[in-house]
């Protein structure tokens, strides 16, 4: 029998399928990244989330940071997972992070222990500049200030070694980037015991195909990493000392540049000293640009531990650009390198895979080791804008806005088909289309 001909949704259509999937991962007053895989609240995934619904829905937008900054740590860690009431599934839960041993874990809210890319500050600006209701968005503004100030002291405080202005993270999770090649060398160089990795049984093997998962021998060193966090009643200092992963990693300091910058803004629309926020931003910025890399002009991770770069490039690298870090000439050799290893995935413009293709670990479906994730692609967008290649920029943005259009909102793509893979229903890939539809000339916002 032939099958009927089912046109691709217009941009209008596509916006209301991708408020759509948002509204199907509504858990209470908050949004989850996907019905089965991730069925509990993650931090940046909610920043996303919020930029999502700005234009749409500014009430929910502003909810879901609030709620995320409720279980805000008292000495400002925001964990990267706020778990729902319930029984959602997944592995580490909250009987494996116990994070009641620590002095600072909120009591009122179940969490992890350990953070995420620091995107709220932007995401927070980014809701103010698309609100109707003005006031409604300076309290907003207003009651969320002292706390973003706060996680971003955390990380300066207890992240940073020497006066470089570089976060480390101290999981690869903290980075958002799991089993990417970047954290290879140093996963690798962990050693245990058997007995020193607690029982644990993966429930992401149950809800996701096994082989775009990453591997066990990842997950034991995973769950290790917890496990010394734990046995350090998640104390910064003595982690810091013993903490066997210990990476500057360049996306992650790349978001929390831009972080300050609208961390800036945001105090200065409320009257209030912008000053330490630029200056944050400055002292990160210039750290960051120590990461250049001539030889392959991109930005390297340093590894803390190594006392050294991290030898694997990826489209991470590039990140820079969104925080307006290289000098323009860097800059221009940063963008002829990412249209060199862009690939296409359908009949318009292109996107940057999680590994380059060429590279001999690159694996089409396997999550961040060759995948095309909106996320890093979102980044890239805005950097290429802010360098002024908005013809780039365009590209980017319709070959990502055409993924969810012909396929679905899944967690990743496929560089080779443009297939969907991982969690379907993906709520920041939802989120990012909506943000990316509101743009619709490149930098140009509704
Ligand atoms: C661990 C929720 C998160 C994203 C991360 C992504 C993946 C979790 C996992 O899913 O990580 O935090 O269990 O694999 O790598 O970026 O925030 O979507």
């Amino acid at each position: 029998m032939q099958q009927p001909v089912v046109s691709p949704p217009a941009d209008a259509e596509l916006a209301q399928q991708a408020l759509a999937v948002l509204e199907a991962n509504r858990i209470g007053e908050v949004t989850r990244p996907s019905p089965l895989l991730y069925p509990h609240q993650w931090s940046w995934d909610s920043a996303f989330i919020a930029m999502g619904y700005a234009r749409h829905d500014q009430e929910r937008a502003q909810r879901e940071l609030r709620v995320l900054f409720a279980a805000q740590w008292r000495n400002g860690l925001l964990p990267h997972i706020v778990f729902a009431e319930g029984d959602g599934r997944y592995f580490p839960g909250p009987d494996f992070w116990q994070v009641e041993r620590s002095l600072h874990a909120p009591l009122g809210a179940k969490t992890s222990g350990i953070v995420q890319p620091p995107i709220h500050a932007t995401a927070a600006w980014q809701v103010h500049r698309h609100a109707s209701d003005r006031r409604s968005a300076l309290v907003f503004l207003e009651a969320l200030l002292p706390r973003l100030a706060a996680w971003h002291g955390y990380l300066y405080r207890e992240r940073t070694r020497g006066d470089d202005g570089l976060a480390e993270i101290w999981h690869p999770w903290e980075s958002g980037m799991d089993n990417s090649p970047l954290w290879d060398d140093a996963l690798g160089r962990i050693m245990f015991e058997p007995g020193d990795v607690p029982a644990y049984r993966r429930v992401d093997v149950e809800y996701g195909a096994v082989s775009e998962r990453p591997t066990d021998h990842d997950y034991d060193r995973y769950a290790y990493l917890v496990k010394l966090f734990r046995d350090h009643r998640y104390q910064p200092e003595p982690i810091r000392e013993a903490c066997p992963f210990a990476v500057r990693d360049v996306l992650f300091n790349a978001i929390l540049v831009q972080s300050n910058r609208d961390l800036a803004a945001i105090a200065r629309v409320l009257g209030e000293d912008a000053a330490p926020f630029e200056a944050w931003a400055d002292r990160t910025a210039a750290g960051l640009d120590g990461l250049w890399d001539a030889q392959h002009a991109t930005y390297a991770d340093h590894d803390v531990r190594a006392g050294g770069p991290v030898a694997t490039r990826t489209a991470a690298g590039l990140t820079p650009l969104y925080a307006g870090v290289p000098s323009p000439a860097r800059a221009r050799l940063m963008v002829e390198g990412l249209l060199g290893s862009a690939v296409r995935t359908g009949d318009r413009g292109f996107v940057a895979p999680s590994l380059p293709v060429d590279d001999p670990r690159f694996q089409p479906n396997l999550y961040w080791r060759g995948p095309v994730w909106p996320v890093l692609n979102w980044l890239l967008y805005h950097g290429l804008v802010r360098y002024g290649y908005r013809a780039e920029a365009q590209q980017i943005r319709d070959a990502l806005i055409d993924l969810p259009r012909h396929g679905g909102f899944f967690e990743h793509y496929d560089p080779t088909t443009g297939r969907g893979h991982g969690g379907e229903q993906f709520a920041w890939t939802a989120a990012l289309t909506l943000d990316l539809l509101g743009e619709q000339d490149a930098g140009n916002p509704t």
